[in-house]
């Protein structure tokens, strides 16, 4: 009987769980997408890049992209048509964009311009 009891508590425990993490999903559709730049990547020319260097998102999906810097030197993220500029990020420093339109963004950091990475956008549905 005790077992029983116990059984329905984790059944009902589940559900709950299950209904709010569903439903969080469904009023918070855009989820963030997180682009790094590795520690010590202007000490490696042609070798290191940001992180990863290609990423696909979807409008109204995970369109929302923050890029982080990690490391000690300054860099930034500056699209190749100056669509979007973030300034001068140090060390931990964050940048957001929102892609809302569908296309290939190339961008690149201006103080180390082998730093090359592209943002591609897709429509759903
Ligand atoms: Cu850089």
């Amino acid at each position: 009987m005790k077992k029983k009891l116990q059984l329905m508590a984790a059944l009902t425990l589940f559900i709950v769980a299950f209904i709010y993490t569903a439903g969080y999903m469904i009023f918070h559709k855009t989820t963030e997408v997180v682009i790094i730049i590795p520690k010590a990547v202007s000490h490696m020319p042609y070798s290191s890049n940001f992180w990863p260097s290609r990423v696909r998102v979807a409008i109204g999906v995970n369109n929302t992209v923050k890029w982080i810097n990690l490391d000690d030197h300054t860099h930034t993220v500056t699209s190749v048509d100056w669509l979007f500029h973030s300034g001068e990020l140090n060390l931990y420093d964050t940048f957001i964009y929102v892609f809302r339109e569908k296309g290939v963004y190339r961008y690149v950091c201006l103080p180390h311009p082998w730093m090359e990475a592209v943002v591609e956008v897709v429509q759903t549905g």
